[in-house]
């Protein structure tokens, strides 16, 4: 106890270590945090404004710092680490997290979702939270949802307005395997490839396209290399504020209150400065000469996802009502 040695009852010094106490693990905890996103993108924003409303709120016995631009490790490396606990939060997107938890992949259903809103509607209500009770039996404490907008492909070669233009192209996808059903089903080749890795496999030919939002479009310099963007929005795909269930676990039921409003609290934020960006980063790649397409007939594509659809559903028919329910959200 020569920690304690000399401190007077009623110090600040033997407050601070009741306080300490209290928490349950006896110290403050120093939570690293990871995030893929620049400083200044609406999720860094959002992840920033948590890390500060649960060190104030819970006057530092959980201190989360958020580290950016995917420093701590590629996506599916950071899901592994923080189901075992070697990090203790992350913004996730639910692309990746398929592999892991199986009916999330019902999220990565190309067109599953009739528009943002309506993703928001299914992840705010009873759809989202059997999405979150799936994901705490992986050991992942999902807290709140954010925007990721709508994805679209995007190339180095030509305007994509109907599924034969994607024929032969090899397309970086997120790490999951319906994505590479997705492109083959348009005729392409899908690369599953990690973000950070996709800008130099654009400007070397190592691929000859991509998809995502306007904001990661954006954020990673893709569009001064990949300089048409087709407006397919085929994917809508939410991102989680996660907690390691091993750090959840550890904490008060005082605290773990806090910790879930600040999750809360920064996705209304996030998704605030997400429509604002949104337009923002369109705005600067058509400024840069990009050449965005709007796709006339979208049931085209649509139409070419009936067999990823009927594999998917054959595969996991334990899943079909998920489906059911989403649709049926209006
Ligand atoms: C972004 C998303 C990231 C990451 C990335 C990707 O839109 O916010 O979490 O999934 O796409 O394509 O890998």
């Amino acid at each position: 106890m020569t920690a304690f040695h000399g401190i007077r009852p009623g110090s600040v010094l033997a407050a601070a270590a009741i306080t300490l106490l209290a928490s349950g693990t006896g110290q403050a905890a120093d939570w690293r945090g990871w995030n893929i996103h620049p400083p200044g993108y609406p999720n860094t924003i959002a992840l920033e404004q948590f890390a500060k409303d649960v060190t104030d709120k819970t006057q530092g016995r959980v201190k989360p710092t958020v580290y950016n631009n995917g420093v701590l490790g590629s996506q599916p490396d950071a899901i592994e680490q923080t189901r075992n606990g070697a990090l203790d939060f992350a913004n996730f997107n639910m692309g990746p997290m398929g592999p892991i938890v199986p009916a999330t992949n019902v999220l990565s259903l190309p067109f599953i979702f009739s528009g943002e809103a309506q993703m928001h509607k299914v992840m705010d209500g009873p759809i989202g939270q059997r999405f979150s009770d799936a994901m705490a039996k992986e050991g992942l404490v999902a807290l709140s949802w954010y925007d990721s907008g709508s994805r679209s492909l995007y190339n180095t070669k030509r305007p994509v307005t109907e599924p034969k233009d994607v024929n032969g192209m090899k397309v970086r996808v997120m790490n999951n395997d319906l994505y590479v059903d997705m492109i083959a089903a348009l005729g392409g080749n899908a690369t599953p490839m990690a973000f950070g890795e996709v800008y130099q496999s654009l400007k070397t030919g190592v691929i000859d396209g991509a998809e995502n939002n306007y904001p990661s479009f954006e954020s990673t310099n893709h569009y001064e290399v990949a300089r048409f963007y087709s407006v397919t929005n085929h994917l809508i795909i939410p991102e989680c504020v996660c907690i390691a269930k091993a750090s959840w676990d550890k904490l008060t039921a005082g605290d773990q209150e806090i910790v879930r409003k600040a999750a809360v609290d920064s996705a209304v934020v996030q998704r605030k400065h997400w429509a604002e960006r949104s337009m923002a980063s369109l705005e600067k790649v058509k400024a840069a000469g990009v050449q965005v397409n709007e796709v006339k007939d979208i049931s085209a594509f649509q139409a070419a996802m009936k067999p990823v659809y009927a594999k998917f559903i054959k595969a996991n028919p334990d899943l079909e009502s998920l489906i059911t329910d989403i649709q049926a959200t209006k």
